[in-house]
């Protein structure tokens, strides 16, 4: 039988087969490349990434998580938002982000930490002032910053309760917001015992935002741990509310962080006159606030995680997490 010549070998369907898989996988990899794809089960997906895809009108970017609220806030998740695009917009305004965090007694250990990884992490590319409110200034390290990113240290007073630290902090922010109101565009106001993990940009940024609380995540509402005591400025009642917030991230423009410390603050202040604290303090009180001033985005749990809670599917990214402490330890004084 006659045997093929070796280049007409080359046309076997073997060989054929072979060169398909070839070139799939080299398409794949420069897919993966050109669409900038952080993760291998995103490779068809992340294009959304690209700066000039456009919309598909007749595809939502995530079916498997709620990513509008009923009044057309929308819920900030991986694969929702083009970043190039929004960088281009707020980067034409010059924005300048003012982030707050406290450090009061023994949660000084967390600021280096937490600096450190928002200089990696938080708002790249943009103007930040970080805002550390202390009571122990020598405490503070020294810290190198990138270019256009700057550290302020407050003094404040300290209180004996680590529930007054938490709960006064929006004073504390309410003061400085109404002093801030035309050095700053933004004001993102965070716990301290956090570290960012990934990507937190200006697709945050909004009049007023909230994030959810990863706890309540996916609970039935009659389960969200709101103030129930109709006697206290902070309770919401059974029937009533939308979304479950966490005390651990929110902002907006300096004018609506003002308004919502300010409520949260006086709100505090009427309760402690009664006597009453609500269940979960400042927390309490800006769900209260959120209920009635609705936020014009909401972060999605991606923007405040737990280890302890696991990686669950619809978890794509874990932006900001909390870091484990021990909690008699470092509320002792
Ligand atoms: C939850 C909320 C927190 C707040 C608190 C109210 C989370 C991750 N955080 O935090 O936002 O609503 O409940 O009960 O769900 N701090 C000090 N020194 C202290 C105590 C507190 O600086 O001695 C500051 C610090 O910035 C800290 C924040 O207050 O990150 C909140 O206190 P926490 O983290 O101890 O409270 P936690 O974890 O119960």
């Amino acid at each position: 039988m006659q045997s093929l010549k070796p280049e007409r070998a080359l046309w076997r369907p073997w060989w054929l087969m072979k060169y398909f898989v070839i070139v799939l996988l080299l398409s794949l990899w420069w897919y993966t490349l050109k669409y900038n794809c952080r993760y291998p089960e995103e490779t068809f997906t992340c294009k959304t990434q690209l700066k000039n895809e456009q919309p598909n009108t007749v595809r939502m970017q995530r079916t498997d998580v709620l990513i509008l609220s009923p009044w057309l806030a929308p819920i900030i998740w991986n694969g929702t938002y083009n970043l190039a695009i929004l960088n281009a917009q707020f980067h034409h305004r010059d924005v300048r982000v003012g982030i707050t965090v406290f450090a009061i007694k023994k949660y000084t250990v967390f600021v280096q930490n937490f600096i450190e990884s928002a200089e990696k992490f938080f708002m790249i590319g943009h103007k930040v002032n970080y805002y550390v409110f202390t009571d122990r200034v020598s405490d503070i390290p020294n810290m190198t910053l990138n270019k256009d990113r700057n550290l302020t240290i407050l003094k404040v007073p300290s209180y004996p309760r680590w529930q007054d630290v938490s709960m006064r902090r929006m004073e504390m922010i309410r003061d400085f917001a109404r002093e801030k109101i035309a050095s700053e565009d933004f004001l993102v106001c965070v716990d301290v015992d956090m570290k960012f993990n990934d990507e937190v940009g200006v697709e945050i940024l909004s009049d007023l935002f909230g994030t959810l609380n990863p706890w309540m995540f996916g609970l039935p509402h009659e389960q969200y741990t709101y103030e129930r005591n109709p006697q206290s400025e902070a309770y919401i009642p059974t029937d009533e509310g939308d979304f479950y917030y966490a005390g651990t991230f929110f902002g907006g423009s300096v004018e609506k962080v003002y308004k919502l410390t300010n409520f949260c603050h006086n709100a505090m202040m009427t309760d402690k006159a009664k006597n009453l604290e609500p269940v979960w303090h400042d927390e309490s009180y800006l769900n209260k606030y959120l209920l009635y001033h609705k936020p014009t985005k909401i972060l999605s749990p991606e923007y405040l995680w737990y280890d302890d809670l696991g990686i669950p599917a619809f978890l794509k990214r874990r932006r900001f997490l909390a870091v484990r402490k021990n909690y008699n330890e470092i509320r002792n004084r």
